[in-house]
């Protein structure tokens, strides 16, 4: 398969800085020399590489528009999403460990945790010595977080947590989790804070989710919570809101996804492109064939459409004013225009389009999770309905 030269019908390249170009091109570089020879066993092998996380560590991309006071390479937020972007574009799993390392795990600690917490754990989880997992969603509280049932109760000279988080990834691999518990209304704050838990402490446990059909080079676990003593300084200090600390942190990750959708479905095109004009059929490339380009024009719409609304939403996010909706707008509308550009050109590749040596199937599957997880389609669109209104719908 030939290198991947990109994809930008508009000229995006012009519109960004030539440190955002270099970090782009490097993290693109290290996806074909490094990620694509090896991702199609990981999934096939459902294991998620865990071999690459030292090399992602070294090229920055853990935590990467963090400050470098903290061992992170303060990156703006364009060059965050085009690091987001190249990754998803080799596999959405290897986005998603990034992501749950840097949006929800790092940048809690970073935004609500003490210099301590920050001192503590951003130097090893940025350098890759320590994973971590983010604990919100439940077994029976998903779309509805402010309903959950895990507790922090505040003893004399701690907490004791009890409960159990559903569908997170690292879980297994991770050193330390952030969770999110009840802790009852203590004085001005709000009932749900956030702790850092080191995931070697007496009653942690996590066991693997078996049965997946999508991120398979993804670890995805289930946590439980036994009777787990944790000392006074385990509570993120400044998570006081309720549920808009980790509503927060949704939104940093969701920002993430909004480049890495437009990355799977750049690498879903370029593969239909490339499999169009080397395929026969009735005597020609089925790329000459008028329906095979109408499904080609309709997938560079849709990316092209994607781009600049990243391209934009990262200049917001770098001048201090996007706001969540404008995330969900976002992570709505690429997510959905990956999923459908990754299925049409799984039909393009016909028969071969089954096969893990191509990649658009793994993508399609992949996809199926990125469009539920980090607030499902439909919860988005109540979101923006709510914007548009002023009315709830949830
Ligand atoms: P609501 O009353 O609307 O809001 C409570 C407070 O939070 C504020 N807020 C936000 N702040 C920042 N970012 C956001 N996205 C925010 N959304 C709301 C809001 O202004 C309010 O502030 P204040 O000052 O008035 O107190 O809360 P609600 O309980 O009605 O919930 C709203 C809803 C349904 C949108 C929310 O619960 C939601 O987003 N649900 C979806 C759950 C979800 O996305 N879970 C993701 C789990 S993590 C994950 O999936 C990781 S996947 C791996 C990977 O990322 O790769
Ligand atoms: P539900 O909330 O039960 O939704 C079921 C259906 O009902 C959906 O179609 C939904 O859109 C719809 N629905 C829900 N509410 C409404 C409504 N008000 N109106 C209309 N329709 C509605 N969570 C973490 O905390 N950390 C992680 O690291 C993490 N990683 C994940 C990795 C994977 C692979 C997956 C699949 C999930 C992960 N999640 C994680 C959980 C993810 O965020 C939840 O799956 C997601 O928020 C949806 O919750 P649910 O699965 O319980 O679905």
């Amino acid at each position: 398969m030939a290198r991947f030269e990109g994809i930008d019908f508009y000229d995006i390249d012009s519109l960004l800085s030539e440190e955002e170009r270099m970090v782009r091109d490097t993290v693109r570089a290290w996806v074909e020399d490094r990620l694509m020879p090896i991702i199609g066993d990981a999934y096939i092998g459902r294991q998620f590489p865990r071999e690459i996380i030292p090399e992602l560590a070294e090229l920055g991309v853990l935590g990467a528009n963090l400050p470098e006071k903290y061992g992170c390479a303060e990156l703006n937020n364009v060059a965050y999403g085009l690091i987001m972007q190249e990754l998803e574009r080799g596999d959405s799993g290897v986005r998603s460990f990034a992501s749950v390392q840097g949006a929800l795990v790092m940048y809690p600690i970073y935004a609500f945790g003490s210099e301590a917490h920050r001192e503590t754990w951003l130097p090893k989880l940025a350098s890759g010595e320590a994973i971590g997992c983010f604990g919100l969603t439940e077994p029976d509280y998903g779309s509805n977080p402010a309903g959950m049932i895990t507790t922090a109760k505040k003893t004399s000279d701690g907490w004791v947590l009890n409960g159990a988080k559903m569908w997170i990834t690292n879980g297994s691999m991770a050193d330390v989790a952030v969770v999110w518990a009840q802790t009852g209304e203590l004085g001005d704050v709000k009932g749900i804070r956030g702790f850092v838990v080191p995931t070697d402490s007496p009653g942690f446990s996590a066991k693997d989710q078996k049965g997946k059909l999508s991120l398979l080079a993804s670890d995805t676990s289930e946590l439980v919570f036994q009777d787990v003593e944790l000392p006074e300084d385990a509570v993120l200090p400044e998570s006081t809101g309720g549920l808009k600390h980790p509503l927060m942190c949704l939104t940093q990750a969701r920002y993430g996804i909004t480049w890495g959708a437009v990355g799977a479905a750049m690498a879903c095109l370029s593969e239909a492109v490339a499999y169009a004009k080397e395929r026969v059929m009735f005597d020609a490339p089925i790329g000459q064939k008028q329906i095979q380009q109408v499904r080609l024009a309709d997938m560079l719409t849709g990316i092209t459409q994607g781009q600049l609304l990243c391209y934009r939403l990262g200049r917001m996010k770098d001048e201090g004013t996007m706001t969540p909706q404008q995330v969900s707008l976002a992570k709505r509308a690429n997510v959905d225009m990956a999923t459908n550009v990754a299925r049409e050109a799984r039909r393009l590749l016909g028969g071969n389009g089954i096969l893990v040596e191509y990649h658009s199937m793994r993508h399609m599957a992949n996809l199926e999770s990125v469009y539920t997880y980090e607030g499902t389609h439909d919860i988005h669109s109540l979101v923006l309905g709510q914007a548009l209104t002023g009315l709830s719908a949830f």
